[in-house]
């Protein structure tokens, strides 16, 4: 839909200008804009046609002549303009931790930073404290947020990449001349980071598909364009590749493009051992010269004497073995999943009620969400006091009792403080349905000073779940110092579950850590810590990692129905207090 569209553009004006050291005024009410824009559910189009465009709440006249403009033309002007002003390498810096628009500008204009690299430069030569306003400390934490950057350098965090090749599959497969398009790549292995978007598409009239998509907006530049693949560069610099292959082709060519690179080499060798080779353009049988066309990927397994391997564990960690024997693992699959057991409500950081909370979590098929709020400590999140959580809990019975959506299971996020103790009393923690503990302070403290933490909060009779336990956020701050199969061992000899913390930029534990942890014995839970009703979503982020890791149903907590759920939630207070 053209509201996500102009959502982009909105929110790219208003960092321009943030950029620009503009009126906040002024970007606010962009930014407002763009959220309205992601949350309308009509088509904006349309409202232009009838003219009730500058009616909506929110949008002034020079935002809806904007909106107007690109409906029309599928430009506005003014970001062109800003674009021209400001290059986009420059945007570049605010993606590195600790440093805004605004800091950004200034680097630009007072030390002639206008790339990464340069930021490098010059923070070895500790240039930027000579800034108004920047010490020696600010200009350490701008190092080490660049350092946790680096690996992430040409890389996007999955979710971006994600709704971006989502938004061009469906232009895709809105085209006569498509008749199937897919998502390939990094992407579709729902690795946590991604290089570019892959896609592949089956098409018997290629000149037409790649004149569609060099003509789009979301396009800045093409890269490269033939007859098999079209290249492409998106406005915010993330470089998409498009196969285009004849319909017949076009299962092998998703394989290949798939990945991982790993996993194909050692597939072409096992398939090398049967008489077989494979490329992207089908499997062909070296004695006969025959060309194997598989119409499903299941197929395309099948010729080589393997099960289907799900696209998540392509890794070549294992899986060519395990499908040779028929031994993969069942992966746990959003069907799988019967609730969500870290939802945060208004009461605390949230801003959904209870109320709309149990109507969505209905509404995406989950039976229970356990709120789980802050914890008193937490004062800038809202963190609820015993009395407040109390009051929130007899909300929480009334919505159960009148049978509003899904079961609400009283809960709490409490924080484990810095000297391992519990931020709430045991008769407190012992009310709650739910218990997780977490680290929001001390994150820098030594690795013997966490470890103790956490094991005291896996020990403790009434704490069900570790939240986010390693602590990291994606390309902004590493993992805490953790020992992370210590951590394992006690959680599976405590009966304490580890969360798989769905949000998009946590996504902690890893997959690679969920595939030890059940390995070992211990329970996974995959939680969204949504703060919004749109946040349930993150679920599938939650999935990719579970299912990169491995999973089975069984080692998920949230896989079980309530009344099972229930009983093995208290198991952990009965065993430890017998
Ligand atoms: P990324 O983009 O770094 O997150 O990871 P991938 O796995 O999406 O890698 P990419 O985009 O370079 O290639 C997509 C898939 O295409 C890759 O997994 C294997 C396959 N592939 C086909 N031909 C080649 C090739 O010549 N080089 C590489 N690296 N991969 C190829
Ligand atoms: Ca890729
Ligand atoms: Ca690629
Ligand atoms: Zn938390």
């Amino acid at each position: 839909m053209i509201n996500l569209e102009i959502a982009a553009a909105f929110s790219e004006i208003a960092d321009l200008l943030e950029f620009k050291g503009e009126n906040p005024f002024k970007i606010r009410a962009y930014r407002r804009a763009a959220q309205l824009m992601e949350a309308m559910t009509t088509d904006v189009a349309s409202l232009v046609e009838t003219g009730e465009v500058s009616q909506l709440e929110g949008i002034g006249s020079a935002l809806a002549a904007k909106i107007t403009e690109y409906v029309h033309t599928g430009k506005i002007q003014a970001l062109d303009e800003l674009r021209q002003e400001i290059p986009s390498s420059l945007m570049e810096l605010t993606r590195v931790p600790g440093i805004g628009p605004r800091l950004a500008a200034r680097l630009f204009r007072e030390l002639g930073i206008r790339d990464l690299a340069g930021l490098e430069e010059a923070l070895a030569q500790q240039r930027l404290r000579g800034l108004k306003g920047i010490g020696p400390k600010t200009e350490a934490s701008i190092a080490l947020g660049l350092k946790e950057m680096a690996g992430y350098r040409d890389r996007r965090p999955l979710h971006e990449a994600l709704s971006l090749a989502n938004e061009l599959l469906r232009g895709l497969r809105s085209l006569p001349e498509v008749s199937r398009a897919e998502i390939a790549g990094s992407i579709r292995r729902r690795r946590e980071t991604v290089g570019d978007v892959d896609i592949v598409v089956a098409t018997e009239d290629p000149g037409s598909v790649r004149q569609y998509l060099t003509r789009l907006t979301m396009v800045e530049r093409v890269l490269a364009g033939g007859d098999t693949k079209v290249s492409v560069m998106l406005h915010g610099g993330l470089q998409v590749d498009v196969r285009l292959v004849t319909p017949t082709a076009f299962i092998s060519a998703l394989h290949h493009f798939t990945g991982s690179q790993a996993h194909n080499v050692a597939l072409r060798s096992l398939a090398l051992e049967k008489g077989l080779s494979i490329s992207e353009y089908g499997i062909l049988c070296q004695e006969t010269r025959e060309r194997l066309e598989p119409a499903s990927e299941e197929e395309f397994y099948a010729m080589l004497g393997l099960t289907y391997i799900p696209p998540e564990l392509r890794e070549d960690t294992g899986e060519i073995q395990a499908a040779s024997k028929g031994r993969l693992p069942r992966l746990v699959s959003r069907g799988d999943i019967m609730g969500d057991l870290h939802v945060h409500s208004d009461w605390s950081d949230g801003v959904a009620t209870l109320e709309e909370i149990a109507r969505s979590a209905a509404q995406r098929g989950l039976r229970y969400v356990a709120i789980c709020d802050h914890s008193q400590s937490l004062g800038i999140a809202g963190g609820l006091t015993p009395e407040q959580l109390d009051a929130r809990d007899a909300e929480i019975a009334r919505i159960n009792d009148r049978g509003i959506g899904a079961r609400l299971l009283p809960g709490v996020e409490v924080d484990i403080l810095s000297d391992g103790s519990l931020d709430l009393p045991d008769e407190v923690l012992r009310k709650r349905t739910v218990v997780i503990a977490s680290l929001h302070s001390g994150l820098r403290q030594e690795r013997a000073q966490l470890m103790q933490r956490l094991k005291a909060a896996m020990e403790h009779p009434y704490v069900h779940i570790i939240g986010h336990p390693t602590g990291r956020l994606l390309g902004r701050r590493g993992p805490s110092d953790i020992d992370v199969d210590e951590l394992i061992r006690i959680a599976a000899a405590t009966g304490t579950a580890l969360e798989i913390n769905a949000s998009p930029d946590r996504l902690d534990l890893s997959a690679e850590q969920a595939r030890q942890a059940a390995a070992a014995g211990a329970f996974l839970a995959i939680n969204t810590d949504a703060h919004d009703v749109s946040e349930l979503d993150y679920l599938d982020y939650g999935l990719g990692v579970a299912r990169r890791g491995w999973l089975e149903p069984d080692s998920v907590l949230n896989t079980r129905a309530l009344d099972d759920l229930l009983e093995q939630l208290a198991q952990k207070g009965d065993g430890q207090r017998g």
